[in-house]
């Protein structure tokens, strides 16, 4: 080989590790490197068990004795493990379940948690379409068995929200971070204390009382982990095919005091007829939160199947949840103690 020939693969190769180094410092490379304390905020996983396996791998986390860990972060689950279409269902929860007890990640419970709980202690209708909501699970865990009685025994030990504080999990911080699987409800929050303590979890107790509609526990329930709702004319189809009469309230937003800025309708929702969803009035709403004032601390979420590329939805308001459980990616949020969110802090499985 002559010189030039050896020099010019010399320089490509220092060229292309130059290339490397560089890519690895910058857009998610950077993530996956951090090193600070913090909390690594993950969506809904819905039994996507190999997208949750990409995400941990990409933020740092390392899979050592059968649980996974990161040096000095913690993850915390916004709920919802379970159903949906993913096809690792149990895994999801094995997972999930061997990080909160060694202490490597945190969880708050979903609707679809709640649902498991009520199925198993006949609080919630069999019919054939809460059967097909759950069937994936049901499956894999084969209902009425030990295992069955066994996972949803631990679902029952899980919080209903989270409030972590300023220094807490050696997080350095001004306000801390809140943490609910789909709305932030103060109202909610002290309904279920005043009957379940400081901190609800969703024991047997809790479940029957908030299974019995237009309860107390029932309303608390439905903001905390389904949301707020408000009605709407004509009806529409949901994802199930499902006539309804009721839509998500978009309670992160400060400026959704008229119905056409306060609901959030999927794009390409139907009417019943399957016209296409017609644009809603301009009318004034009464809302049935309080929308998050920009002064609290940030609370991240789940539930409401956005698209996309991840941002947030106000300075101190983040989803996580991106439809991982219908072909979406998987979204972490990771904080390390700022007030206000950032989108450059959202990592993604895929
Ligand atoms: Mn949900």
């Amino acid at each position: 080989m002559e010189v030039e020939t050896i020099l010019f693969v010399i320089a490509a190769a220092a060229l292309l590790w130059l290339a490397t180094v560089v890519t690895m410092s910058t857009g998610a490379g950077a993530k996956s490197l951090l090193a600070e304390p913090g909390l690594d905020v993950i969506g809904d996983v819905h039994g996507q068990a190999g997208k949750l396996e990409r995400l941990l791998a990409r933020m740092g986390y390392r899979e050592r004795a059968g649980s996974w860990s990161h040096p000095t972060r913690r993850a915390v689950f916004v709920g919802d493990l379970v159903d949906g279409q993913g096809d690792r269902q149990l895994d999801t929860v094995r997972i999930a379940r061997a990080m909160v007890d060694s202490g490597a990640a945190l969880i708050v419970a979903g609707n679809h948690e709640f649902n498991a709980v009520a199925w198993h202690l006949g609080e919630r209708k069999h019919s054939d379409k809460n059967r097909r909501q759950h069937e994936r699970f049901l499956a894999e865990v084969e209902e009425g068995s030990a295992l069955h009685e066994e996972v949803v025994g631990w679902f029952k030990g899980l919080p209903l929200w989270l409030e972590v504080a300023p220094g807490e999990y050696g997080v350095a911080s001004e306000r801390g971070l809140r943490v609910v699987h789909a709305c932030w409800d103060p109202q909610a929050q002290r309904t279920l204390r005043d009957s379940f303590g400081e901190v609800p979890r969703m024991s047997e107790a809790l479940v029957a009382a908030a299974s019995v509609e237009r309860s107390e526990a029932w309303e608390a329930v439905e903001h905390l982990l389904k949301g707020p709702e408000l009605p709407v004319d004509p009806p529409y189809l949901d994802k199930g095919g499902h006539e309804r009469r009721h839509a998500r309230f978009r309670w992160w937003d400060g400026a959704a005091t008229t119905l056409d800025r306060a609901v959030q309708l999927p794009g390409g929702t139907t009417t019943a007829d399957g016209e296409p969803y017609p644009e809603l009035p301009a009318t004034s709403i009464e809302p049935p939160v309080s929308p998050y004032s920009g002064d609290e601390p940030p609370v991240v979420h789940g539930h409401y199947w956005l698209t996309g590329d991840a941002r947030s939805t106000g300075p101190t308001t983040a989803c996580v949840d991106y439809s991982a459980g219908r072909g979406g990616k998987l979204v972490a949020y990771r904080w390390s103690g700022e007030s206000e969110f950032d989108d450059a802090n959202f990592v993604a499985s895929e």
